[in-house]
């Protein structure tokens, strides 16, 4: 079976989360996240990365790393990984998979309570047996169960940015089989939600049983699930069920309506049909009467014989936009070509893997005008908070980079740290020096609600922070957002003209769809940022982007669509 990015990033993760149980050095824990970061998020494919040599290439992946990599690659196995199994039993690993549980508390589980999964630690959770442990509390025990909920229901589902790459990946290979017409893939998938179940694919052929077989003797595929005339379901080596089904040309359209879903989108739309004397199903648009075919082989047939305009994927959630179809007033929604910055984005000033010149190539390449450095502020010492002398230093060296005089500007920006009353790491002197100040919450995320919204409130009220950065710090199955009220957040945003983000990092998405929807009703502008830590990660933009759509934004509610002059004047 093939070993790709995702497989040699989870070894290098374990081996970190492993190395951190050992109470090993921070740096050396560091160095295989950041090596695991790396891989996953690399463009290219590891295997051929390995066999041209090319390893280094990546940031922090040195002689060392690669040297693991390779031997993963050829022999199937990592002997650092195998020896450090053999100290610490794989299990234990899946408690610091729980939120809220770190290495620290996984060790005393396990020598304490000889507790070596998940299980058996919600039951000693139960049984007030954490509890009794020295330091810990009922509290603990309580933030443990609520910790195993979210990761029991975020196991059963993936992240987009996860699931993305791999449907893209089976499309490609589907596309280059000369009996297949046409691919892409449906579901959630498509619509872009947060998390997807499963992924589905849908291809267009008149010879379903060579798609079948070509698809299901893939490399990719570990285990054939279901394996019929049309239609087919495999686990590949990631473990994540994909779904293919084929169907002929001339139904590609209806099929792909069908299956894109959302099955909500989809009863509303046959419930609608029916009433105007139509059916519909994966099959076609049919006459009820007389059961003539109207069509089916382009997804429009459905849309424009029902009076409908034609609306994107991440607009079919059943949340208004059947009606807004038939009325002619879809949202002219915006799209990742209408982006000319990106307005947070980390470099090796702070805990960026990248230097500022080449995440600006990467933002070039991208078709940008223009990107903020916006590394972190002194108070994150985790993440390499800049003190005044870097702030110097990287300002000149800012300069010396547009001094290139291109076309291109890079601004000089931060992003700072809300402490516990709403205040910041530095003097308004200092702020007052950069282009673009954002404000983020990096600590204290179990306020309780009236002092989480009081010091955010208090930050927007500072006359130099233009932006507050993913504003309910969720960790998309990973971490609850804090307990800001966002009506009141909302409300700030208008009043002082601080704008609120969409960070495009895959899993924060936040603000979310449902509260983007809100500010825009609010005639709010948002930002859509990346929070970039490498150059490949300035590609999430499209994820950003697809959350905006499904928030209903245009072009205008955005100002990172406008161009430099004009967006500098829309901050505070
Ligand atoms: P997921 O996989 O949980 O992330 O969500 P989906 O939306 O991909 O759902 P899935 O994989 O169960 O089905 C794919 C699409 O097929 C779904 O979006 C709409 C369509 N579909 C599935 N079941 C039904 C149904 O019972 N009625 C209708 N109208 N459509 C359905
Ligand atoms: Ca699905
Ligand atoms: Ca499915
Ligand atoms: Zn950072």
């Amino acid at each position: 079976m093939k070993i790709d990015n995702i497989d040699v990033a989870r070894v290098f993760e374990d081996i970190a989360d492993m190395l951190e149980i050992q109470g090993e050095d921070v740096f050396r824990v560091r160095a295989f996240r950041r090596a695991a970061n790396s891989v996953r998020s690399a463009t290219e494919d590891i295997n051929k990365l390995s066999t041209e040599g090319r390893l280094t290439e990546l940031p922090a992946i040195g002689k060392g790393m690669a040297g693991r990599i390779d031997e993963m690659l050829k022999s199937g196995k990592m002997s650092y990984f195998e020896q450090l199994q053999e100290t610490i039993p794989p299990r234990l690993l899946e408690l610091m998979k729980v939120p809220g549980v770190g290495p620290k508390k996984a060790k005393t589980f396990y020598d304490e309570l000889h507790i070596t999964g998940v299980d058996e630690m919600k039951k000693a959770a139960e049984d007030h047996r954490i509890s009794s442990l020295k330091g810990l509390s009922g509290k603990t025990e309580e933030n443990i169960l609520k910790g195993i909920e979210l990761y029991q229901s975020s196991r059963e589902r993936l992240n987009l940015s996860e699931a993305y790459p791999i449907a893209d990946h089976f499309v490609s290979l589907l596309k280059t089989l000369p009996f297949v017409d046409d691919v892409c893939p449906a579901g959630s998938l498509r619509r872009m939600k947060e998390t997807i179940g499963d992924i589905d694919i849908l291809a267009a052929s008149e010879e379903p049983e060579k798609v079948m077989e070509a698809f299901t003797t893939l490399p990719e595929v570990a285990r054939i699930l279901a394996k019929g005339d049309t239609k087919a379901s495999i686990i590949n080596s990631n473990g994540l069920q994909v779904d293919l089904r084929v169907v002929p040309v001339d139904q590609y359209g209806s099929a792909l309506q069908y299956f894109t879903g959302s099955k909500e989108h989809n009863i509303h739309l046959r419930d609608l049909a029916k009433r105007q004397g139509y059916k519909i199903n994966e099959y076609g648009i049919f006459d009820a009467k007389t059961g003539e075919r109207l069509g089916g082989s382009i997804e429009e047939d459905i849309y424009k014989t029902l009076g409908m305009d034609m609306m994107l994927p991440t607009l079919r959630e059943d949340t208004g936009e059947i009606d807004a179809a038939l009325e002619h007033a879809l949202p002219d929604s915006i799209a990742v070509e209408a982006i000319k910055g990106d307005l947070q984005v980390h470099s090796t000033w702070s805990d960026g893997l990248n230097k500022i010149k080449d995440m600006k190539a990467e933002a070039k390449r991208l078709g940008y005008d223009y990107m903020a450095i916006t590394d972190h502020a002194l108070k994150l010492r985790i993440a390499g908070g800049m003190d005044l002398d870097e702030i110097r230093e990287r300002s000149e060296e800012i300069k010396r980079i547009n001094d290139e005089d291109d076309g291109f500007v890079v601004l000089s920006g931060v992003e700072l740290n809300i402490d516990n009353d709403g205040g910041v790491d530095y003097q308004d002197d200092v702020l007052a020096g950069f282009d673009i100040v954002i404000g983020s919450v990096h600590s204290g995320f179990q306020q309780p609600e009236d002092q989480m919204t009081a010091r955010i409130l208090k930050a927007m009220e500072n006359p130099h922070i233009h932006v507050i950065a993913h504003p309910t710090g969720r960790i998309i199955g990973k971490r609850a957002p804090y307990a800001v009220n966002i009506d009141s957040m909302l409300d700030a945003a208008a009043k002082t003209g601080t704008i609120l983000e969409i960070n495009a990092y895959p899993d924060r998405l936040d603000l979310k769809d449902e509260y983007a929807r809100e500010a825009k009703r609010r005639g709010l502008k948002l930002v859509i940022n990346t929070d970039a830590h490498q150059a490949a990660h300035l590609k999430y933009m499209m994820f950003g982007v697809a959350e905006a759509q499904r928030g209903w934004l245009e072009p205008d509610d955005v100002i990172n669509t406008r161009p430099l002059k004009e967006m500098l004047g829309m901050l505070k």
